[in-house]
Parts: C-alpha cells; sequence; structure tokens
C-alpha cells in the first residue's frame, strides 16, 4: 500500500465513529480500566482525521517520512487512538481486546517504543505540543510538506509547558502544525471551568500569532470543515477549540450513574451492553 489520505463519504464517516465508540467501550470494559469519556468526547475529530482525508498514513509502512503525524497529547484517551487505527488497517479490531494486559503492546497509554504507527509516547500530560512543535519544525528542514496534529485535553491546557509550546509554535510560523483543544469540560477531578478556568481558548491563543477556530466537536459536519481550514492555513499554526462533551454518544447511560465526567472509569458490562444498544 502507498501513502494515502482516505477519504469517506460523511455518511461512511458517521458509521466509523458509531464504530469507533463501539469498540471504545468494549476495549475499556474488557480491560476493566481506562478511560472510555476521554475516549468518545473525541471520535468525530479522530474519525475526521483518519478518514476525512487528512492523515496520509501507510499502515504497511508506519514510518514513511512523508507521513502526517497525529500526537495524541492527552494520551489516556488511547482507546479512541487504537480504535481508528484498526479501522485504518495497523491491526484487527480484535487485538485492540488486549488493551492494558501484561506484556500487551495496546498499553494504557500511547507508547512509541511498543506500536509502530504512534508518533509520541505520552500520558504525562502537557508534552506532546512541544513534541509536535519539534517534528512540524524537523519537517521544515527536511522540505516534506507533512502536517503535525495535536490533541490537547482542556484540563491538560492548565500545564505551563503547553503556553511554551504555543509560543514557540508562533515564533516558528509552523503553519504545518495544528493543535486540537478536545474542550469536553471535565478533568479529572471535576469540572475544568471550576479547577483552572483558561477560557476561551481561542482569544487566549489568538495573540501569539495563531489562527483559531471554535467549533462543535461532536459534529461531524463542523470536525471536517475546521480541519479543511486549518489544513489550508499554512503560514502560521492552527488550533481548533473543539467544544465536546465527556462521554459524547453515551450521555444518557452516564446521566444514570450520576456521573457526567465519569474519568477513568471503564463501564461495567451491564452499563456497556446498554450503551452499546444506545449507539446502536
Ligand atoms: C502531568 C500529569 N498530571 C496528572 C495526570 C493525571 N491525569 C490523567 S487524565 C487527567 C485529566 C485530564 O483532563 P483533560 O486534559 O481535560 O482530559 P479529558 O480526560 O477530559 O479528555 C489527569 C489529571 C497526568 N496524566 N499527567
Ligand atoms: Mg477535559
Amino acid at each position: 500500500m502507498a501513502l494515502e489520505a482516505i477519504k469517506l463519504s460523511q455518511d461512511e464517516m458517521l458509521a466509523k465513529a458509531k464504530d469507533l465508540r463501539k469498540n471504545i467501550i468494549n476495549m475499556t470494559t474488557a480491560a476493566a480500566s481506562g478511560h472510555p469519556s476521554s475516549s468518545l468526547s473525541a471520535v468525530e475529530i479522530v474519525t475526521g482525521l483518519y478518514f476525512g482525508g487528512h492523515l496520509r498514513l501507510d499502515p504497511e509502512n508506519p514510518g514513511d517520512p512523508n507521513r502526517d503525524r497525529f500526537i495524541l497529547s492527552k494520551g489516556h484517551a488511547v482507546p479512541v487512538l487504537y480504535a481508528a487505527m484498526a479501522e485504518r488497517g495497523f491491526f484487527s479490531v480484535e487485538e485492540t481486546m488486549s488493551l492494558r494486559k501484561l506484556g500487551s503492546p495496546f498499553e494504557g497509554h500511547p507508547n512509541l517504543k511498543r506500536m509502530p504507527g504512534i508518533e509520541a509516547s505520552t500520558g504525562s500530560l502537557g508534552q506532546g505540543l512541544s513534541i509536535g512543535v519539534g517534528q512540524a519544525l524537523g519537517l521544515r528542514l527536511d522540505g516534506k510538506d507533512s502536517n503535525v496534529f495535536v490533541m490537547i485535553g482542556d484540563g491538560e491546557m492548565g500545564e505551563g509547558q503547553v503556553w511554551e509550546a504555543i509560543a514557540a509554535a508562533a515564533k516558528y510560523k509552523l503553519g504545518n502544525l495544528i493543535a486540537i483543544i478536545d474542550q469536553n469540560g471535565y478533568q479529572q477531578t471535576g469540572a475544568t471551568k471550576d479547577v483552572l478556568d483558561l477560557t476561551p481558548f481561542a482569544d487566549k491563543i489568538a495573540p501569539f500569532g495563531w489562527h483559531t477556530q471554535t467549533i462543535n466537536g461532536n459534529d461531524l459536519g463542523e470536525a471536517l470543515q475546521a480541519l479543511e481550514v486549518a489544513a489550508s492555513v499554512t503560514d502560521r499554526p492552527s488550533v481548533i477549540v473543539s467544544q465536546t462533551q465527556k462521554g459524547f454518544g453515551i450521555l444518557p447511560i452516564l446521566e444514570e450513574t450520576g456521573d457526567l465526567n465519569y474519568h477513568g472509569k471503564p463501564l461495567s458490562s451491564e452499563l456497556a451492553e446498554k450503551a452499546l444498544a444506545h449507539i446502536g
């Protein structure tokens, strides 16, 4: 297979998004561990990246130097990444069921030493955008036209290192760098606005010299449109503030539990069954 960006129809992508959601629930419930709600909020953007014509990849040759890169800085949401990679042909959906099992390469956070196709080892929050800046600079030095996409959590935005990376990316006018903030409103210990409110993100990042967009990131059409615009900006870095809901796709089930954050908790088999039925 050659390097290609797969572009499905919007209906096909909506079906993929459902597949991703089901796989996220199945693998975390099987592991009895992991972060389904953090993964679910990001499904539409990740579907858009992998199936909306953005990530030029070759699963047969994951190290192709001309590939585009996706760094999941909020590494605990790795089930969404494994689910997308499985659908894209890096490995089977069945293999992802070994999530968090001893010896499995499907670790609880992305590990580039264990899995081809992972672009950065993340999980220690705050680092992914800096890694992306380095990769974007390197790609430019090498004369490549590859893009680097980095997804950051809204709680993760409280890490000072993210803001250093924002400043550096603007200084170097990294038009090949696209940040996506998954603004799902919650972090580990509660609502992000109560822990450390750095919203509105776009108004804070724009003065550094970034192109900004703010969207409903659980609307696939908006996600696709924003990725299109961001990719067309080549004279400066671009950020998509993706306003989402944590656990999107199974909100009625989370509501039932009385915990809309549901951070770092897998669903019980019983709740997983309900969630899968709800997704349809
Ligand atoms: C440096 C660091 N501190 C703390 C943690 C523990 N931790 C894991 S997930 C999380 C919350 C992250 O919230 P957010 O970035 O909003 O992501 P979400 O789960 O909401 O998508 C925290 C604090 C960590 N992984 N890394
Ligand atoms: Mg969050």
